[in-house]
């Protein structure tokens, strides 16, 4: 058998590292014959709900899974680390400004990534969750010199899948039918999904929907998908953000299918206008371990304005952490 992986996650003990440690454990992002090994981190006072979530891993009784150990120090729980699921951050909460919650997440996301540089395996790869999940993976990106920008990623894959699904229950298709769909830019309102390239069995979703329902409903109903599970479940998305976590590790780690692309919140290299560094949605293939961004698309009108709508809110977001010192 393969040696194990090490795999942290921060944030263990909250409600997406409550769903998405059983599915690490049970070998679905390195595949079915891989060990892995468990590091998690969280903040002191929460270190004995994430006991209780370790021996509920315990009494699954994973094959694959070899140990797990609890951190409330980071250089601890990234020591030879090859997966990160960065999901631990400081909420918004009421009447705190903007600048504040990115103070807050700067002094979280900066000495992790400090971490993740001084004690990491060379082949870490990193996946921001915690929210502002773009501007987060710049900030550990830049406090980790001597680890390549592209292992720094933020989560884009849940406002991906939740595209597919919207889509499909439109035109009467399953998820599996979808290809090729992407939304661009942040993990915000802001963010702009995009079928323009998508297609449904094979056939140019273009043809199956009108404009009006995407500019109305389509782009609206994904951006604000997160408010209004909360509106329903009373609870932020949990499983669903879980799920999408895995889908863009395993993809990372494994490779896309051939012909296929994915969004993953990726370092810009200047592709489509986008600022180099900013880390952004984009269609991404990965193929021997590495994100490409799809290169060259045809970009509508429309396109274009959702892109550049995302390259200034994600531009301000830097300007401020930059003002802060992060990057
Ligand atoms: P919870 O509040 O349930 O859990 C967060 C956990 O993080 C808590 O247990 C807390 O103790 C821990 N934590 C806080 N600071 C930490 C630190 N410095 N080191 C380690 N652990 C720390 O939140 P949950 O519902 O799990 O959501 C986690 C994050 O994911 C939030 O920032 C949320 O906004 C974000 N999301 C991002 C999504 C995306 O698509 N990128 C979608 C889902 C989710 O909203």
């Amino acid at each position: 058998m393969a040696e194990p992986r090490i795999v942290t996650v921060t944030g263990a003990a909250g409600n997406i590292g409550y769903a998405l440690l059983f599915r690490i454990a049970s070998g679905q992002v390195f595949g079915p014959d891989v060990p892995v090994k468990l590091n998690l981190l969280e903040i002191t006072p929460a270190l004995k709900a994430a006991e209780g979530t370790a021996m509920e891993l315990d009494d699954c009784a994973f094959p694959l899974l070899k140990g797990i150990d609890i951190y409330d120090d980071a250089n601890a729980a990234f020591a030879g680390t090859n997966a990160a699921f960065l999901v631990g951050a400081r909420p918004r909460t009421a009447g705190m400004e903007r600048a504040d919650l990115l103070s807050a997440n700067g002094g979280i996301f900066g000495p992790q990534g400090k971490a993740i540089n001084d004690n990491a395996a060379d082949d870490i790869r990193v996946l921001v969750v915690g929210n502002p999940a773009n501007t987060n993976a710049l900030i550990a990106a830049a406090a980790a010199p001597d680890v390549p920008a592209s292992r720094f990623t933020a989560m884009m894959r849940l406002d991906h899948n939740r595209a597919i699904s919207q889509l499909g229950h439109k035109v009467g298709a399953s998820a599996a039918d979808i290809e090729n769909i992407v939304v661009w830019g942040n993990h915000s309102a802001d963010q702009y999904p995009d079928v323009s390239y998508a297609t449904v069995a094979g056939k140019p979703a273009k043809d199956l929907v009108d404009a009006e329902w995407l500019s109305s409903y389509f782009v609206p109903t994904v951006a604000k998908r997160g408010a209004a599970i909360i509106e329903a479940r009373g609870a932020s998305s949990a499983a669903s953000a879980a799920g999408a976590a895995i889908d863009h590790m395993r993809d990372w780690v494994q490779g896309t299918p051939e012909g296929q692309w994915v969004t993953a919140g990726v370092a810009s290299d200047g592709s489509y206008g986008v600022p180099e560094g900013l880390v952004y949605g984009f269609p991404c293939t990965s193929n021997g371990g590495e994100w490409e961004i799809v290169k060259g698309l045809e970009i509508s009108e429309a396109t274009r304005a959702g892109i550049d709508h995302n390259i200034a809110a994600l531009e301000e977001e830097r300007a401020a952490v930059r003002e802060l010192g992060f990057v």
